[in-house]
């Protein structure tokens, strides 16, 4: 396959409600699409999930765009008509991290690929379910009267799982508060590392509240902090930011780190190495669960295939296009008795609608190939 043309376009999506995190307020999906056009007559699509702010990771969009344009996409041009996506990550393995930037980069070429063979995403990654379970995942509030309202809506609309995003100061409380209300929910939390080993007596106290599990309450780079924390708490220990690779995924299981794995294919450089992710965590009896960036359409379509792998056995972020866009990028992705559908058409499975995209669009920017 040879790439003909390629483009950046900066998109920017009014999110329907405001999304806080320990990190930050997003009011827009800021992202960036990765458009190609190939010599088979198909294009790729796919779509960064890195934010405009270094914050949940040290990636940063503007950041990714220059690294695709001086270091990635000349090294895959360098591969000339040769180009595979299984051959898109051995040839950027030598520039150091920037998962994100490789991310786009390697699903917009596998989208291209497969849309050509007539293959979609579910089956070569190896989906074995039709439709995945739903989970949602729920910003800090400035109230606790905003975050119950929040909390029954998604349940009255049959979301299985509730993720609350926690913070030293909006913890046991809200835990509290939406476990008495609701009674007997799958229920878990998210930190995106607010806390320090220095709170295990504190977070030792959501024992109380039967949580699926805690996703990454320390620093990333703090796997012996985890190990340490998962002996002296009761809630299953998750890895969200720490985990950027299958080795990364071996090291935390054999050290302790983590009991599940969040796998969220942007922060480990694409769908493929997100495979070898779920093979380790499935040879060593790890739970995982799909996560996401806030995608529209074009980058939550392949998160359901990969969600509908063997080893995804808890539900996932992936929810329904009206949790985050009142229009999205693509025909919209419904509940349906809690789940979701995986899409079975080639490639991704969807198709981005101009005129929607038009009115998103804050720029195009052709991408010099070659
Ligand atoms: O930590 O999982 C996270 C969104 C942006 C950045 C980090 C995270 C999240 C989410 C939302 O929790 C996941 C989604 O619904 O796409
Ligand atoms: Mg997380």
């Amino acid at each position: 396959m040879r790439i003909e043309q390629a483009e950046i376009i900066w998109v920017r999506l009014p999110l329907v409600a405001p999304f806080r995190t320990s990190f930050g307020t997003s009011h827009d999906r800021d992202t960036f699409l990765l458009h190609l056009t190939t010599d088979s007559g198909e294009e790729g699509w796919a779509e960064c999930g890195a934010e405009p702010d270094p914050l949940y990771s040290s990636e940063f969009l503007a950041g990714a765009e220059l690294v695709l344009r001086d270091h990635l996409v000349p090294r895959l041009a360098a591969l000339g008509d040769d180009l595979a996506a299984h051959l898109v990550q051995p040839a950027l393995a030598p520039v150091k991290g920037h998962w994100m930037a490789k991310h786009v980069l390697e699903t917009a070429v596998l989208d291209a690929e497969l849309r050509a063979q007539r293959v979609s995403f579910g089956h070569r990654l190896g989906a074995v379910r039709d439709r995945v379970p739903a989970g949602v995942s729920v910003g800090i509030m400035d109230s606790h009267d905003e975050l119950l309202a929040a909390v029954g809506r998604y349940l009255d609309q049959g979301y299985v799982r509730i993720k609350l995003k926690i913070e030293p100061g909006w913890d046991l409380e809200p835990v509290r508060l939406v476990r008495e209300t609701y009674g007997d929910i799958g229920l878990q939390v998210d930190a995106n590392t607010a806390y320090t080993l220095a709170d295990a007596a504190h977070l030792a106290r959501l024992d109380d509240f039967d949580l699926l599990l805690i996703e990454q309450p320390l620093p990333e780079d703090d796997l012996r902090g985890h190990a340490e924390l998962a002996g002296r708490i009761r809630t299953p220990v998750c890895l969200d930011e720490s985990i950027t690779s299958a080795r990364d995924a071996a090291t935390a299981i054999a050290l302790g780190s983590c009991a599940v794995i969040n796998v969220k294919p942007a922060r480990v450089g694409g769908y493929l190495e997100s495979v070898r992710i779920h093979d380790v965590a499935l040879a060593n009896g790890v739970p995982c669960w799909c996560g996401g960036m806030l995608e529209t359409g074009i980058g939550r379509a392949p998160n359901l295939a990969l969600a509908a792998l063997p080893g995804f056995t808890l539900p996932g972020d992936t929810s329904a296009s009206d949790r985050y866009y009142a229009t999205d990028l693509t025909a919209p992705f419904v509940l349906e008795d809690g789940h979701v559908r995986v899409p079975t058409g080639p490639g991704t499975g969807v198709e981005v609608l101009p005129d929607l995209l038009d009115a998103v669009t804050l720029s195009r920017t052709p991408l010099p190939w070659g």
